[in-house]
């Protein structure tokens, strides 16, 4: 199976596995991770999905051994995947285990809080082999890094490290190599056992800025706050801090 899936309490763990190809990836993959992000989706139980790779890659990007130039197909299959990744009402975290280059890396950065381990590295691998980054690359990169940093990295193909990646702003944080799945797992706990209503909503939000004037993004927050205010969980963050108790969040609505 080219995707696993492992269901813990609260949240999903998904995991990219062709090991011995750098979990490089082909439209079958993608299919059954938009299926995986779906059936996450659909369980009212989970509240946060962990996305990593098998093996000591995270994802070499497309496979280079099953395409040829008609991209497109291939391309809408993938972006259905970052479509869905950040519509997901949930957080993702991705722990980035190892290499993530090209689609790769860009399918990380498509997800909400990333960690990589210090020898992982974030390669725009495109410009290598005469393509542009894709999957939301030159939507996230600059947004992430600024222009200037975006484009030397889309042009030069270099790998970026972990730690520099985190020092930029790519990224959320490098972390051990060994210490890395067990810090992705206790930081998807702790969202799992987040106000997921809430934390969906601010998703969102974060997501129409990027487009938004001022005055349409302070309109929309005033909208999704009303939303926000409407769920158990905000009557109960605002309990538990009068009480002052730790909030038990339900993320039901
Ligand atoms: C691979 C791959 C790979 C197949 C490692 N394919 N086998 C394009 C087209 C269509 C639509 C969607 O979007 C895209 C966008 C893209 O993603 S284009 C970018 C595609 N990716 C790349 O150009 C990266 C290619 N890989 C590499 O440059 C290196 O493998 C990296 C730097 C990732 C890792 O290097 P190493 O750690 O030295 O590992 P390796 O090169 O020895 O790889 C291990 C094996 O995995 C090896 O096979 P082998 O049989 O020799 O053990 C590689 O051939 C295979 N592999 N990436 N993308």
């Amino acid at each position: 199976m080219t995707i696993l899936v492992e269901k813990h309490a609260g949240y999903r763990q998904i995991t990219l596995n062709r090991p011995d190809r750098l979990n490089a990836l082909t439209a079958e993959m993608g299919a059954v991770l938009l299926a995986a992000l779906g059936e996450a989706q659909a369980d009212g139980d989970c509240r946060a999905i962990l996305l990593t790779g098998a093996g000591r890659g995270f994802c070499a990007g497309q496979d280079l051994s099953q395409v040829g130039s008609d991209l497109g197909g291939l391309l809408d299959g993938y972006n259905a995947v970052i479509r869905k990744l950040r519509s997901l009402e949930m957080p993702v975290v991705c722990a980035v285990n190892g290499v993530a280059a090209g689609a790769g890396a860009n399918l990380a950065l498509a997800c909400d809080i990333v960690l990589a381990a210090t020898s992982a590295s974030f390669i725009q691998a495109f410009a290598k082999i005469g393509l542009i980054p894709d999957v939301g690359g030159t939507w996230f990169l600059p947004r992430l890094v600024g222009a200037a940093r975006a484009r030397a990295l889309a042009m030069l193909a270099e790998p970026l490290s972990a730690e520099r990646a985190a020092a930029w702003g790519l990224i959320w944080q490098a972390v051990d190599d060994d210490k890395l799945l067990d810090e992705a797992h206790a930081l998807t706990v702790l969202l799992a056992q987040g106000p997921t209503i809430g934390l969906a909503l601010a998703k969102r939000a974060l997501d129409a800025a990027e487009t938004n004037t001022l005055d349409e993004q302070l309109n929309l927050e005033r909208d999704l706050q009303g939303e926000a205010a409407h769920n158990p969980d905000y009557a109960e963050g605002v309990r538990a801090f009068l009480e002052k108790r730790p909030p038990v969040f339900t993320g039901k609505r």
